[in-house]
């Protein structure tokens, strides 16, 4: 599904009708009928963020220092973006989970409207560490999705997908919230995700801007929105697996998201290019007391919240263009151990060339899914890199949808998923894969 802004303005019989996003009262003088007009993302006011993580601050101070899960300053935390939430005319639910011992708790605020079957879902976890408050990591993430969230509110948006936010719990201990949130999901449920965006930390007194590069699709709305301020981006490499935008991907949904940097060293070569300190981390207070309200650059903060709110309002406000033809193999095919092995769909009746959005889907059963290399091989033979493989990478299963520029490809004829087990150990199967034009 390629993602186009498909604002079309058509004049029938003199009247404006729009696909658009927001519709505009008639300006004076205007037809009578309802005059359509473009709405464009809001500006976030930075003021308003730092409002948010004021009160964050408040909260760990009154409450022992921190907001990290099972401590009193971790509740309180939900229960002020609640507050917020349930006065701007969100539906909020509080999910509990048991960790350590303790009880944790999600966030989840649902927007009103739009198609309940594309759900496109911006989150933050909410916790801090317990050395600190933990304002940039993550009240920067948090406070950044709520002030979005009150803007949807504020701006009566009325967007094509279904707008829904979350306040993770428990992501300092290993992403607990947000796996405990997708695990819960019934796969009808998770299949209605059109994708899950990511913030945490996003206000580093030093920072850099880093763009999640898992979905291309994701990856490109951020970085044109960059592009719009003459701000160079970089793929963010620290953090695969790292937060909680995994407990998605880990489900097959496409996600995405902004970083500005924790604890690695800022090069001279990104101080040349975004300012701050070579040589120094991008977070000196990262996972430490000093993380505290003044650990913040407001304008990394003010730029990756504007840049949230325009990916919300762009990839929320777009007519999704309807899938075109797909082709399934749903034959089981052995991966033995260091074994090459292949699968075939045979394409017919599209005519034409592939799209530059080509979608492949997999579903690969395996018990170390870092072993296993995967292409997609076109008729003529070229081969299209969709997952390399990872030592590192121990989880079980591929189950993901990449998106090729087979633009260059013949539509017709046979294509083939091919597998490559690396690794000794650890075998699976191809369970299906699909391609979808
Ligand atoms: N694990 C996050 C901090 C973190 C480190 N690398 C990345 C990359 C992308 C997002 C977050 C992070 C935490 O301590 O919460
Ligand atoms: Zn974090
Ligand atoms: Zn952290
Ligand atoms: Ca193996």
């Amino acid at each position: 599904m390629s993602l186009r802004r498909a604002h079309k303005l058509r004049t029938t019989a003199g009247v404006l009708t729009a696909l658009a996003v927001g519709v505009l009262a008639p300006t004076a003088g205007a037809p009578a009928a309802t005059a359509a007009q473009v709405v464009a993302a809001p500006d976030i006011p930075v003021a308003n963020v730092k409002a948010h993580l004021a009160q964050l601050q408040s909260i760990a101070t009154a409450n022992g220092g921190n907001r990290a899960h099972g401590r009193s300053g971790y509740l309180a935390s939900v229960n002020y973006v609640k507050g917020q939430l349930d006065a701007a005319g969100f539906t909020t639910v509080v999910q509990q989970f048991t960790y350590n011992g303790s009880t944790g708790y999600n966030l989840v605020a649902d927007w009103p409207g739009g198609d309940p079957n594309q759900v496109l879902m911006a989150g933050a976890h909410l916790d801090s560490v317990t050395s600190g408050p933990g304002i940039n990591d993550n009240g920067s993430g948090s406070a950044a999705v709520l002030e979005t969230a009150l803007a949807v509110s504020r701006a009566g948006l009325q967007p094509t997908k279904h707008l829904r936010f979350g306040w993770w719990g428990a992501e300092e201990l290993g992403l607990v919230g947000s796996k405990y949130y997708v695990s819960s999901l019934p796969a009808t449920e998770r299949a209605k995700f059109s994708g899950y965006l990511n913030f945490d930390m996003i206000g580093s007194p030093n920072p850099g801007y880093f763009v999640y590069d898992d979905d291309p699709a994701l990856e490109k709305v951020f970085k044109d929105y960059f592009a719009s301020l003459g701000v160079p981006t970089e793929i963010e490499t620290e953090g695969d697996g790292r937060s909680d935008h995994a407990s998605f991907k880990n489900a097959g949904i496409p996600v995405g998201g902004l970083f500005t940097g924790a604890s690695r060293l800022k090069t001279s070569a990104q101080a040349q290019k975004w300012g701050g300190t070579a040589g120094v981390a991008f977070d000196r207070c990262y996972h430490s007391s000093c993380d505290t309200a003044s650990n913040i650059s407001d304008t990394a903060l003010d730029r990756d919240s504007d840049a949230l709110a325009y990916a919300v309002w762009t990839l929320g406000t777009e007519v999704p263009v309807p899938p075109g033809p797909s082709f399934e193999n749903t034959a089981d095919v052995t991966i033995p151990d260091n074994t090459t092995v292949t699968s075939p769909v045979t394409v017919s009746g599209v005519g034409g060339n592939a799209p530059a959005a080509l979608k492949a889907s997999v579903d690969i059963k395996h018990t170390w899914r870092g072993d296993l290399v995967i292409d997609l091989v076109a008729p003529d033979g070229s081969a299209y890199r969709l997952k390399n493989s990872s030592s590192s990478d121990s989880a079980d299963n591929v189950l993901a949808t990449y998106t090729v520029d087979a633009s260059s490809e013949t539509a017709d004829g046979v294509w083939l998923l091919r597998v490559q087990d690396v690794a000794t150990y650890d075998t699976g199967f191809i369970d299906s894969w699909k391609l979808t034009f």
